[in-house]
């Protein structure tokens, strides 16, 4: 039967376009006491994405003297987590961080139930090809000089001075030193920023506030996924935690909206409507037989 592979290409026809696959949801940057390996971010997906098929990274930055560099500066500046494995369905949130897996850091509620994708003991181990191990955490916490999180399409070793997040966001007090003299972090084009400048120019002054200590900062808004645009920005929301915080405490802010556009629901609806047609188009009729009995009936044929 042909519809099946039919509806596939339509399937493919949907405008579904390849440049914010994942969004920055959340983040916890100073759980209780020592920060590594307790930290981590929430994401969400805005499309169904098979990680073993198409690798994405993740960046988090602990400024220092942010260098040219930005993202790419490892060190003690940049920290890296691979993403290679795993599915995650389109609006489902997955986490990435130290491998504490924790609500709010040592001693706290074990947070081993939620999706994590990848987890470094940040404490001890190097992350995956950015950065250094740091007992005190590999994200910032924010305060004069901003701090920031970014995800890329592909593995970190696919990385170039060029490559842009496919979401990124900063959060701090004051913009201080993520702004080198030259060069610096590139920025998408999300909802807070712009891709024609580093963060810290003009355009790209946002910061979300500054995260409280034991607070994980939801990050509330909408995201069209076909539109690939944001209809509400992202606002930040701040949830304090104890040590015996559920798991639900962790809310999930980015709502993604599924529904294809008009235009998409046309073009399907017009392809499928001439692929039906022409699957069902009737054979050339055959002939009566001679003696016109009702067997000759093409429908009842044993053929
Ligand atoms: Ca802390
Ligand atoms: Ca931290």
């Amino acid at each position: 039967m042909k519809i099946p592979s039919v509806l596939f290409v339509v399937g493919a026809m949907l405008p579904i376009s390849a440049h914010s696959q994942v969004v920055i949801s959340g983040f916890l940057a100073d759980p209780a006491g020592t920060d590594s390996p307790y930290e981590f971010v929430q994401f969400t997906a805005t499309q169904p994405i098979n990680f073993a098929e198409t690798a994405f990274s993740v960046v988090l930055a602990n400024n220092g003297t942010a260098s040219p560099s930005g993202w790419r500066a490892g060190g003690n500046l940049t920290y890296g987590f691979d993403l290679t494995s795993g599915e995650i369905a389109i609006g489902e949130t997955f986490y990435v961080g130290g491998s504490g897996r924790r609500i709010n850091g040592s001693g706290s509620a074990d947070a081993s139930g939620l999706r994590w994708l990848r987890t470094i003991d940040t404490g001890s181990s190097a992350g995956d090809g950015l950065g250094t191990s740091q007992t005190n955490g590999v994200l910032g916490n924010g305060s004069a000089n901003a701090d920031g999180i970014a995800v890329f399409a592909g593995s970190i070793a696919t990385l170039t001075t060029s490559s842009r997040p496919v979401d990124a966001i900063f959060f701090g007090s004051g913009i201080g030193t993520a702004k080198p003299a030259t060069g610096g972090f590139l920025m998408p084009d999300n909802d807070r920023y712009q891709s024609s400048a580093v963060m810290g120019e003009a355009g790209n002054m946002f910061l979300f506030d500054n995260p409280a200590a034991s607070s994980f900062v939801s990050l509330v808004g909408t995201f069209d996924a076909n539109a690939q645009s944001w209809t509400s920005p992202r606002t930040a929301s701040s949830v304090f935690l104890t040590s015996s915080s559920p798991l639900s405490s962790l809310t999930a802010g980015v709502t993604v909206i599924p529904e294809p556009s008009p235009l998409a629901l046309l073009l399907a609806f017009a392809t499928i409507g001439a692929a039906v047609r022409a699957a069902f188009t009737p054979a050339p009729r055959r002939r009566k037989p001679a003696d016109g009995s009702a067997r000759g009936n093409p429908e009842q044929s044993t053929h």
